[in-house]
């Protein structure tokens, strides 16, 4: 790169190829260009108005190799610190300087982070079924497709809708296209009741070899998480995840306390400082930061190399809602990062992988990001412009007696 070169350009694309997604894309006066994800599912408009309106301005005229010194720059310069749309906003564009920073050095991210400690990268995906033979159907199709970890979601008797149960052969999508969220009804003593017994189930099915992991989606009081992790002790899972809200942290003790489970949270954390307590005080076993949502390549090894001195390990938050370029810069972390334990896989749909051309691929369990300089994404510009945002919520869950709770 010439000591001259600078942010010339900072586009932001909407596109909905199935879903919606924010890119970000940064172009250096050279005529490098990088991208970002900036997807933040249910809330894309604020994360595209925030880096559009008030850190593309600030962007322009900047040495784009000082990847470290403007994610200061972004992050101590808001002065309202944190929180989920800063936090991607400055991750799209942490994320988009590594890949300019790997195309001017000819290098895989990857290779700027150290090199490679592995030769690919575990993943896991996802079965479901509403009644346990259809889960158990759902965890051999994933077998089948070379996954030796399958994270395995049931119905439960009596609900309509259940987080993470997905109705025909289309991969879960949480978020409803339309003005207004869903409202979904749930129950954690019928689901108590049923879980445990579903997990027994499938650890019967698969045998001692394969990984299992549940995800409870901060749906459990810290007594009822300490007696479901006691209940599923012998399924001998990976992880049990987000079994309570964490925003009190305090409570996972109690959970500690009772049950040996490994416990995994942290996908709805933005920064390492949400992580502090959870890890300092070996609460969990696996952090799910996610690198979009927790501020870029940057952030994602902050909070690794923190956690790698509790000897807990990372197991990044991969779902559809964030785009080939999210799982791309995660994945250059992975390969490079010691104590990264597993990424989360769910896939895309086919129009996913046309807008979005990656480098990263997919074989026999394992993700590797691919050995193209930068992050190694590209978005088709051309092809993105003809998906335009549609408004999609998050669904809301209201308890029986009709009272709010959490999704
Ligand atoms: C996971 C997550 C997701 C979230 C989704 C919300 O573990 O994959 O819990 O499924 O629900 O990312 O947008
Ligand atoms: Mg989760």
């Amino acid at each position: 790169m010439s000591r001259t070169d600078t942010i010339a350009a900072v586009d932001v694309i909407v596109t909905s190829p199935g879903r919606n997604y924010v890119a970000l894309k940064i172009t250096t006066t050279d005529g490098v260009v990088g991208w970002g994800d900036a997807t933040l599912n249910g809330r894309e408009l604020a994360v595209a108005a925030y880096l559009r309106d008030h850190v593309a301005p600030l962007l322009v005229g900047r040495d784009p190799a000082r990847v470290e010194d403007t994610w200061q720059f972004l992050y101590r310069g808001a002065y309202w610190r944190r929180g989920p749309v800063t936090m991607t906003a400055i991750g799209a564009v942490d994320i988009a300087l590594w890949d300019i920073k790997g195309k001017v050095a000819g290098q895989p991210v990857y290779q700027l982070l150290g090199g490679a400690v592995r030769d690919r990268v575990l993943s896991y995906t996802h079965a479901t079924g509403w009644d346990v033979p259809e889960l158990l159907d759902s965890v051999d199709a994933q077998r089948e497709r070379g996954f030796r970890a399958v994270r395995v979601q049931t119905g439960v008797p009596g609900l309509d809708t259940v987080y993470g149960v997905t109705r025909g052969a289309t991969g879960y999508e949480p978020a409803g296209r339309g003005a207004a969220p869903v409202v979904e009804v749930w129950d954690t003593d019928a689901y108590l009741r049923h879980a445990p017994g579903a997990l027994a189930a499938a650890r019967e099915h698969v045998g001692p070899d394969v990984q299992l992991l549940h995800d409870v989606h901060h749906r459990l009081t810290p007594g009822q998480a300490a007696r479901l992790g006691r209940a599923v002790e012998s399924v001998d899972l990976f992880w049990l995840e987000d079994v309570t809200p964490a925003e009190n942290q305090e409570v996972l003790r109690h959970v500690r306390r009772h049950t040996t489970v490994p416990l995994a949270i942290g996908e709805v954390f933005n920064t390492i400082w949400e992580c502090q307590q959870l890890i300092t005080e070996q609460l969990i076993d696996f952090v799910r930061t996610c690198v979009t949502h927790a501020g870029g390549i940057s952030h994602l090894r902050r909070i690794a190399a923190l956690a790698e001195v509790w000897q807990i390990r990372l197991g990044p938050h991969g779902p559809s809602d964030v785009s080939p370029v999210a799982l791309g810069a995660s994945l250059h972390v992975g390969l490079s990062t010691p104590n990264f334990a597993i990424q989360e896989y769910m896939g895309y749909g086919p129009q996913v992988h046309e807008v979005f051309q990656h480098a990263w691929s997919y074989a026999d369990g394992h993700l590797h990001p691919g050995d193209v300089p930068g992050v190694g994404v590209e978005v088709d510009e051309a092809l993105a412009a003809r998906f335009p945002y549609e408004p999609a919520y998050l669904p809301v869950a209201r308890r029986r007696d009709g009272s709010m709770t959490d999704w």
